[in-house]
C-alpha cells in the first residue's frame, strides 16, 4: 500500500513538473542523450504503433545514383556533361583495362558517350568538352555524406564540390583511373543547412573529365 501511494505521488509530481513546462498530462516526452526532450502532443492510449523513418536521402526529385537515365535535379553548364548520364561500364567496352565500378546501370563519366544501351559501345566524347553540373538544393539531414569517384586527378580542374551557403566547403578528385572509388564527407557541421553538390571539368588536356555516381547520405 505505501508502495503504492509512493507511485501516486511520484506520477503526480511528474505530472505537476510537466505542466509546469507547458506539457500537457499524457503527452508522450522522449528523453534524448544531450539532456534535451522533445514533447509529442499524443497520449499513448492513442497510439497504435511506434516506428523510425529511415528514409534519410533528400528528397526534391534529384537523381542521387542515376538510375532514372536521365540527369533531373542537376543543371549543366558547357558541353562536358552532354550525354550523361553513361549506360553501363564503358571503359571497359572500350577494353580501357580500367572498370568504371559504378552502381547499378548508369553513372556520370565526363569521358563517354554512350548514354543508352542502343548507343555503340565504347563510344568517347573525350577530354575536350568542359563544364560544370549542379545539383538543385537540398537539406543535409545526415552526418556523412558518401559517393563514387573517378577519372581526372587535379583538384584544381577536376572535381565535385559540396556547397554551403554559397560557399564551397568540400572538395574531392579522382585519382587518374576511370575506376570510381567511395569518398566519404563528414558533414556533421552542415547538418540543417541547406546544400548543393556541383562537378567541375575545367580542363581539356589529358584527364580532363570526371567520373561520379551513388551518393549516399548516411
Ligand atoms: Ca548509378
Amino acid at each position: 500500500m505505501k508502495h503504492r501511494q509512493q507511485k501516486a505521488v511520484l506520477i503526480l509530481s511528474l505530472a505537476i513538473l510537466l505542466t509546469s513546462f507547458g506539457f500537457a498530462f499524457g503527452d508522450m516526452v522522449i528523453l534524448l542523450k544531450d539532456g534535451r526532450t522533445i514533447n509529442v502532443p499524443v497520449s499513448k492510449e492513442d497510439i497504435v504503433s511506434l516506428s523510425f523513418d529511415q528514409a534519410s536521402q533528400p528528397s526534391g526529385d534529384i537523381t542521387w545514383d542515376f538510375e532514372s537515365g536521365d540527369m533531373r535535379g542537376w543543371t549543366k553548364t558547357g558541353s562536358a556533361f552532354d550525354s550523361q548520364p553513361t549506360y553501363g561500364d564503358n571503359p571497359t567496352a572500350r577494353h580501357r583495362g580500367q572498370p568504371s565500378n559504378h552502381q547499378g546501370t548508369y553513372w556520370v563519366g565526363g569521358y563517354e558517350n554512350r548514354h543508352r544501351s542502343s548507343d555503340p559501345p565504347g563510344r568517347v566524347q573525350g577530354d575536350g568538352p568542359q563544364g560544370t553540373l549542379t545539383s538543385k538544393p537540398f537539406t543535409i539531414t545526415t552526418p556523412v555524406i558518401n559517393f563514387l569517384i573517378g577519372g581526372g586527378c587535379d583538384i584544381n580542374t577536376e572535381r565535385v564540390e559540396l556547397i554551403v551557403n554559397r560557399q564551397v566547403v568540400l572538395r574531392a578528385t579522382g585519382k587518374c583511373t576511370e575506376t570510381m572509388e567511395r569518398v566519404l564527407w563528414d558533414v556533421t557541421p552542415y547538418v540543417g543547412q541547406t546544400a548543393q553538390i556541383r562537378l567541375i571539368d575545367a580542363s581539356g588536356g589529358g584527364w580532363g573529365h570526371i567520373n561520379f555516381d551513388d551518393v549516399k547520405f548516411e
